[in-house]
């Protein structure tokens, strides 16, 4: 089958502070997009909750303080430049942002990242699944980690869409961590999973940094990409935000487990490289094959409990 090849970029954003606004972040994202285009990027994948500062890690009193981090509606009057910068060039993105919507009469807030085609349109929506942290405040630990108070469980599964001559995936940073996250996704099809992530150097349950973050970044990303024959690319928010460290490391992952790309900074950095999704689908059909190979009547206990259960 010939090659049928996307370029794609990561493109890592630097620390954002509370007290940037949204427009100086939208800037940093349309000169992200300039040098993607000077690359020939088809698509970019920017990070979780890019238009902010990683606000789960504060506890708000204040409602209306809360509230300022979420989107109405995308585009936005504050994105709209980004939307319209990446119709004017010829690029796709993914978007990470807090939503909050009205369904059936009611208010709720999710942690969402949308898939936007080269035309500007929202082609695929992706609400987290995987919830990482506390509900609680716990005013003991320096940075807390609060998605579990501020947003409810994605309730739109994990989607793949056809795209760029492809079918893509999409999920949010503590799905990474997560072998089942990959595994449905791959079992439609999935030949790339797009995905951002803002990773604390600091677990919410320590107050020291964890060595081995960088590491289990890499590692959990590589092994998804390896054991489900799919291209997998990581985009990080990085450096110190308002004094909290955020991991940097962004990647693009080939479907054999190797990086080909990963940034060296923890500012904004784009990496690219030229997928070729036809790996994705060979490797597919002859490393795993699924249908020949996966014995699901001893898969079971995987979807019928979450924890554990050792022998007597
Ligand atoms: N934003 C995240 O989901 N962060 C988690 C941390 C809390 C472990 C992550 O998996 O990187």
């Amino acid at each position: 089958m010939p090659p049928r090849k996307i370029t794609v970029g990561a493109a890592q954003m630097g620390p954002i502070s509370a007290s940037d606004d949204r427009a100086s972040v939208v800037k940093r994202l349309i000169e992200h997009l300039k040098h993607a285009k000077d690359r020939s990027c088809d698509l970019v994948v920017f990070p979780e909750l890019t238009l902010t500062t990683f606000f789960p890690r504060n506890y708000y009193e204040d409602e209306a303080e809360l509230e300022k981090y979420f989107e109405p509606s995308l585009p936005s009057p504050a994105t709209q430049p980004l939307f319209d910068t990446a119709v004017e060039l010829g690029i796709a993105f993914y978007l990470g942002y807090a939503e909050k919507v009205e369904e059936a009469g009611e208010t709720h807030h999710y942690n969402t990242a949308v898939l936007v085609d080269k035309k500007g349109e929202i082609v695929q929506k992706y609400r987290k699944i995987h919830l990482p942290g506390h509900a609680d405040h716990r005013p003991q630990f320096s940075v807390q980690h609060l998605e579990k108070r501020y947003f409810e469980k994605g309730n739109l599964g994990f989607p793949v869409t056809r795209a760029f001559g492809g079918i893509i995936g999409m999920c949010i940073c503590n799905d990474r961590r997560w072998a089942e996250t990959y595994r449905v996704m791959a079992m439609k099809g999935a030949e790339m999973i797009v995905l951002g992530y803002n990773t604390p150097t600091r677990p919410f349950w320590a107050e020291h940094d964890n060595p081995q973050s960088d590491f289990h970044n890499h590692l959990s990303m590589q092994a998804g990409a390896y054991q489900n024959c799919c291209w997998v690319v990581g985009t990080a928010k990085a450096g110190i935000e308002d004094g909290a460290g955020l991991i940097g490391g962004s990647a693009i992952i080939a479907p054999t487990g190797e990086i080909v790309a990963q940034c060296m900074t923890r500012d904004d950095e784009l990496i690219t490289a030229e997928a070729d999704l036809e790996l994705a689908r060979e490797w597919k059909e002859n490393l795993l094959n699924f249908e020949n190979n996966r014995e699901i009547e001893d898969y079971q206990i995987i979807t019928q409990q979450a924890g554990i259960t050792p022998p007597e």
